[in-house]
């Protein structure tokens, strides 16, 4: 979609674009069309204790055994991350299914200390989900974060306005959190979906990864040719995911819970 001139204000952004690095590729999805394979890494990010583990967590319980791998968490005695959580998800592969996906879902560790940790993971990511706190008192650290998340995206030449990029605010459950109207505002005038959350309980969990899969997903097919050599449409295959989920909505109504949806308006939809 045309870029939009001035990005607004405070959804943690300054722009910045670097169209050589995007012409030389970026993300490690491995393709194995022989073997009718692929391997999509999607990345959690944001600053700590914003419930990124949460998010994971809130997945794996929903996926049938027969389609998720053993979750692995690196962890402190306190749950904090201390290097990664990954959770790999198995798609097709079954019955009539002619291919297999695995989508491998990684956590970062938030704490500061743990920046290098942090650029380790997130490189090669085809898709990264932004977990932000929505407490008013961790607007700072959100903002850092993101700052943070852009300038590792480029120093990997992977530039944030081209990586597929899903916001998600959550704790919307705390007192004491940025209002409703003020990130339906910020939302639609942004690039990027945002959507609300309160992982804790798991909702807004499937929303925000359906988002980042559905645009990975659109965003490999563009560069790859996806559907062809797989010979799988978008549509089946986010549907496919979306029912290992339990989720019952299609995409297109999932969309429409993120803050600043109109309708008519469309954004990676
Ligand atoms: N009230 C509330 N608490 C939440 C929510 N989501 C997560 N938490 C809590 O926030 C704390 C931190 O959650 P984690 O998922 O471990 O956060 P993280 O982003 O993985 O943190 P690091 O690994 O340190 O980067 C935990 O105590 C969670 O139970 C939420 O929606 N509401
Ligand atoms: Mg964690």
């Amino acid at each position: 979609m045309p870029r939009r001139a001035g990005r607004p204000i405070n959804l943690f952004h300054k722009g910045g674009r670097n169209r050589e690095a995007f012409a030389l590729g970026f993300g490690v999805v491995q393709l194995q069309p022989g073997a009718r394979e692929l391997t999509i890494k999607l990345v959690y990010y944001g600053p700590g204790l914003g419930g990124k583990t949460t998010n994971l967590a809130m997945l794996h319980e929903r996926l049938p055994a027969d389609a998720r791998g053993q979750i692995v968490t690196l962890e402190t005695a306190d749950d904090r991350t201390l290097f990664f959580d990954m959770l790999p998800l198995m798609v097709g592969g079954k019955g009539g299914d002619n291919y297999h996906m695995q989508v491998k879902v990684f956590t970062v560790p938030g704490q500061p200390i743990h920046a290098s940790a942090r650029r380790l993971v997130l490189g090669g990511a085809d898709g990264v989900a932004f977990i932000a706190d929505s407490r008013l008192t961790h607007v700072e650290t959100n903002a850092q974060s993101f700052s943070e998340l852009r300038d590792n995206l480029q120093a990997n030449d992977m530039p944030i306005d081209d990586i597929p990029l899903v916001i998600q605010f959550n704790k919307r459950d705390l007192p004491k959190i940025r209002p409703d109207a003020e990130l339906h505002g910020i939302a639609a005038q942004s690039r990027e979906m945002v959507f609300p959350a309160v992982a804790a309980r798991g909702i807004g969990v499937a929303e925000t990864f359906m988002a980042l899969f559905h645009l990975t997903w659109r965003a490999l097919d563009q560069r790859h040719g996806l559907s062809e050599r797989f010979g799988v449409r978008e549509d089946l295959a986010v549907e496919q995911v979306g029912s290992l989920l339990g989720v019952e909505e299609p995409i297109d109504q999932l969309l429409r819970t993120r803050f600043g949806y109109k309708a008519g308006a469309r954004k990676g939809a």
